[in-house]
């Protein structure tokens, strides 16, 4: 067990030890922001699930806190599973959730706290009358979860949530009315479906400005304002969204780009990232995005070293002017307070097949800022580049050279480098014959652990006229979080370094297209490690 210790991460969010999964009811109360989240108290693999439940001042720094919810009732007996925080303009916080019950029976049920003058929210109270809601006709008693905040609805003292559900293969997002959290009315129609998508889990729905630079509380509505559909596909674990605009008379959800709907469309994160859920901060004005980081090795490696899963550093969500049609994730402000003094700059020229080592402190725990310049007169040459149809997770890796890539930063190196997590750009001729550009992240070898994913992963990324290629990456010893152009694509890697630990860690920089030269200029900032504390009461 010690031996794995190492791949602990040192600021991301991890309970201290055993299963975690989906965030939950994510909310700002009394100056803390409180986390709650799917839990196993028993193992390292899922299973009692238990709402754990942290807080703290800056959403870095935690403190845990005894659970929430445990499974104590027939209607969650079989588990606390993911819900939702609404808070009521009287300031009164309701958590709907779903419960496994005796029978294996999805319900929704509500809790809401014993003492809402406690900054902690230590204590909560399951409703007498749970469940609130059973699966309605029509829906499989197993596909009927994830209940979302609520938005005011288009009558007055109306409020709507919806619930992710499966029709046949064909995901979808219901509707229901309520007035008081207790009883509530299903909708005729659905929020938004698409055919062979399979059951939706974690739906989650916002309004986002077209206009401004802060986030929307839940209910806002008006002009200038877009609706962001986001779906956990139970099929393939991936979260996707489509931006859209909501006809709240009509209670319908219409993607901009049919192309670009919750099917097919974009996704949140190209990693290793999933059941994701935002929640509006009034301290800051801002939607914060928060989503659980799973293991890519197998079930007896985590039993082994007794713990599963992290959170992601939490982001800020905001729509992407420039291109109408992406989200910008970014890390919140405050990873930045974890910067040990001045950040290392470096401009580095990198011909054709080169790579160089940065020496930085702890190269296991940085922040990375990283642009890139592509020689002018090679990229007007992309007509003679023939890599269309070229796609990140069908490619060699950074090994494969082309013609205008890749290129980028090469994390969680050991010297010999032997171990590499590869991040890069790969700059290819689109079918319109112009320059498209990939955002990748390569873990094929990453580790010499058996028994561990490996794929590349990655995502075309739109570099607007102008705009230099461009990436942040947050490294925590066995997480990198990458954000390409300011966030508009990202890819969260789980990585299981054998020699690239702690102190041996190192960080390159490398061109590996054979037909430009590049010029990158960095920033590299080591990031102080954060210790959890454990809120004395768990003690007792
Ligand atoms: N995890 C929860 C469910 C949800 C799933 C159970 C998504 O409520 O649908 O742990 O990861």
């Amino acid at each position: 067990n010690a031996m794995l210790s190492w791949q602990r991460t040192a600021y991301h969010f991890q309970p201290q030890k055993n299963w975690m999964n989906d965030p939950n009811g994510p909310l700002y109360h009394k100056g803390w922001y409180h986390l709650f989240y799917q839990y196993n108290p028993d193992s390292a693999i899922w299973g009692n699930i238990t709402w754990g439940h942290a807080v703290s001042k800056d959403l870095i720094h935690w403190l845990y806190l005894p659970f929430a919810m445990v499974p104590d009732q027939w209607y969650d007996i079989n588990g606390v599973w993911t819900g939702s925080a609404t808070i009521l303009p009287d300031g009164q916080i309701m958590m709907l959730y779903t419960g496994d019950t005796d029978d294996y029976v999805q319900v929704q049920n509500l809790a809401y706290p014993a003492n809402l003058s406690d900054p902690l929210l230590l204590d909560w109270v399951k409703l007498k009358g749970n469940p609130v809601l059973v699966p309605p006709p029509g829906i499989g008693v197993k596909d009927f979860r994830d209940p979302t905040t609520r938005w005011t609805g288009p009558q007055n003292g109306q409020w709507l949530l919806t619930i992710g559900s499966k029709i046949g293969k064909t995901g979808v997002a219901l509707v229901y009315e309520t007035s008081n959290f207790t009883s509530f009315k299903l909708l005729d129609g659905v929020l938004h479906a698409v055919p062979g998508t399979g059951m939706w889990e974690c739906v989650d729905f916002y309004p986002v400005s077209t206009k401004k630079t802060n986030g929307l509380e839940t209910s806002y509505n008006g002009p200038g304002v877009k609706h962001v559909l986001k779906a956990s596909l139970d099929d393939n674990k991936q979260d996707h969204y489509a931006i859209g605009t909501y006809d709240l008379g009509k209670n319908k959800w219409t993607p901009d780009n049919p192309e670009l709907d919750c099917g097919i469309g974009l996704r949140l994160d190209y990693g290793k990232y999933y059941a994701s859920k935002t929640f509006y901060d009034p301290k800051k004005e801002r939607r914060v995005l928060w989503g659980w980081i799973g293991e890519t090795d197998s079930e007896s490696a985590d039993l082994q070293k007794g713990w599963a899963s992290v959170q992601s550093i939490p982001r800020t969500v905001l729509y992407d002017k420039k291109t109408g049609t992406h989200l910008l994730q970014w890390p919140v402000e405050e990873i930045e307070s974890l910067r040990v003094g001045d950040p290392t700059v470096k401009q580095v020229d990198l011909q054709p097949g080169s790579i160089e080592l940065l020496r930085v402190d702890s190269a296991a725990e940085l922040d990375i800022e990283a642009s890139f310049e592509v020689d002018k007169v090679a990229l007007q040459g992309i007509i003679e580049a023939d890599h269309v149809g070229f796609s990140c997770s069908t490619s060699g890796g950074a090994a494969s050279r082309g013609i205008l890539g890749p290129f980028g930063v090469i994390v969680i190196a050991d010297q010999t480098l032997s171990d590499v997590t590869p991040v890069y750009f790969y700059i290819s001729k689109g079918a319109d014959g112009r320059a498209e550009t990939h955002f990748c992240a390569d873990q094929t070898r990453s580790s010499e652990a058996p028994g561990v994913g490996k794929q590349v992963y990655g995502s075309s990324v739109p570099v607007l006229d102008g705009e230099k290629h461009s990436m942040r990456l947050l490294v925590d010893h066995s997480i990198v979080e990458s954000f390409a152009q300011g966030g508009r694509t990202v890819i969260t890697s789980r990585i299981y370094p054998t020699k690239a630990v702690n102190g041996a860690a190192r960080l390159f920089v490398f061109n590996n297209a054979t037909g430009a030269s590049v010029t990158a200029s960095v920033k590299i900032w080591s990031l102080e490690s954060v210790n959890i504390q454990s809120f004395p009461l768990q003690d007792l």
